[in-house]
């Protein structure tokens, strides 16, 4: 893995150690954040957050998540600090939902304390779901004496953050959106029948990430470029639910992004890196043109995204291989081969980039720390 940035090793301090072995009260975890490829936009359920189309990602190398979960007897509540500020509102009650369900599985009532550290630098207006409510499900699992194995924990993971499904795996992950078409049958909403609560059960067992093969040659890099650090006007839930619900667009995007994957994972086998690129350019746009088309249109890029677009043009047209991508917010990854990861980070420090440029390799995937995973 390479460190052109260094990517802070989680640190903790012995005396923060946990034991290290399942079932202890006591579980430390770390894990990356990830960039999709072919991007998760829109729930046919939200409760079990179940996507609609499936999606495919590469975990960074930078920025991971360390986080802590300390069973505590005869706790009334769940207490949790992120970076030191304690959690409240809808984040706390997301945790405590979170925490709740591996409480049920576990068959033990106790509730948690968990300390959260992320390594994003200050503001740089990162997603860290992903990374977050990966650490938090390996984390919870051990301290909780789970130990469902990797594909139930990627399924227990996108209950807290779909995302977060594929922070899991190293490299590259693909989501199962768990059906055969993009429309797929919205299932029940927890309220019904044995029947439905069967057919819930299922969907939930069919949507999961696990790694994709990639041709070991690519060696390719996701270089971040801030140019904006504030927080979003509309978070990526709600902008996701009025999409599905109100852009004319997205059933379109939903249907090719299907032949989007299926390309993806070939130029991926074949090592194609500019493939890889393109088809990522391309979905990523199409996701936001659904977005725009949102009635009301949620916008989340801003004139600074598109003065890189237009670098990232002005590098293809000098014959480097560059593509953008962006998420919920208008801060752009691009991916280009590592060997070409300097000069697309001099042309955007030279050009419209006034924040922070990071450059990422392929990560590793969540891990307890003390040794079983
Ligand atoms: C993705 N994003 O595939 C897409 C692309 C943003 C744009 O996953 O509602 O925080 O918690 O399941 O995972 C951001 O959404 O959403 C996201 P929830 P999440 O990475």
């Amino acid at each position: 893995m390479r460190r052109e940035h260094p990517s802070p090793a989680p640190v903790l301090s012995p005396a923060s150690r946990p034991a290290g072995r399942a079932g202890a009260d006591d579980a430390t975890a770390v894990a990356h954040p990830n960039i999709a490829l072919v991007k998760y936009w829109g729930k046919r359920d939200e409760r079990l957050v179940l996507p609609v189309t499936s999606s495919l990602s590469m975990t960074l190398d930078i920025l991971p998540t360390t986080t802590r979960v300390r069973l505590v007897a005869g706790a009334g509540r769940d207490e949790a600090t992120l970076n030191g500020v304690s959690a409240t509102g809808e984040t706390h009650r997301r945790i405590t939902a979170f925490l709740q369900l591996v409480r049920e599985r576990a068959g033990d009532g106790r509730r948690a304390v968990v300390d959260s550290t992320n390594t994003v630098p200050t503001g740089a207006g990162l997603a860290s779901s992903a990374s977050g409510f990966a650490a938090l499900a390996v984390a919870a699992a051990a301290a909780y004496g789970l130990d469902p194995g990797t594909t139930a924990l990627s399924r227990l993971a996108r209950r807290g953050s779909g995302s977060a499904s594929r922070s899991l795996f190293g490299g590259f992950a693909v989501w199962h959106a768990g059906h055969d078409t993009a429309t797929g049958t919205v299932t029940g909403t927890g309220t019904g029948t044995a029947e439905e609560a069967e057919a819930e059960e299922a969907a939930d067992l069919g949507s999961y990430a696990e790694p994709v093969p990639a041709a070991a040659g690519m060696d390719p890099a996701l270089v971040v470029a801030v140019v904006d650090a504030g927080p979003k006007t509309v978070s990526s839930r709600e902008a996701m639910r009025r999409t599905v619900s109100t852009s004319p667009l997205y059933l379109p995007w939903a249907d090719s992004s299907t032949r989007d994957l299926a390309d993806m994972r070939t130029a991926l086998r074949a090592g194609d890196l500019d493939a890889v690129g393109e088809i990522a350019e391309r979905n990523a746009l199409g996701m936001h043109a659904t977005m725009l088309a949102a009635r009301p249109a949620v916008r989340y890029l801003s004139p600074a995204t598109v003065t890189v677009l237009d670098t990232v043009l002005g590098l293809r047209r000098e014959g480097i291989g560059a593509y953008a991508t962006m998420d919920a917010g208008p801060n752009v990854k691009i991916l280009c081969r590592r060997t070409d990861a300097p000069r697309v980070a001099q042309a955007l420090r030279a050009g419209a980039v006034r924040g922070s440029v990071l450059v990422a390799g392929p990560g590793p995937g969540a891990r307890l720390l003390g040794g079983e995973r």
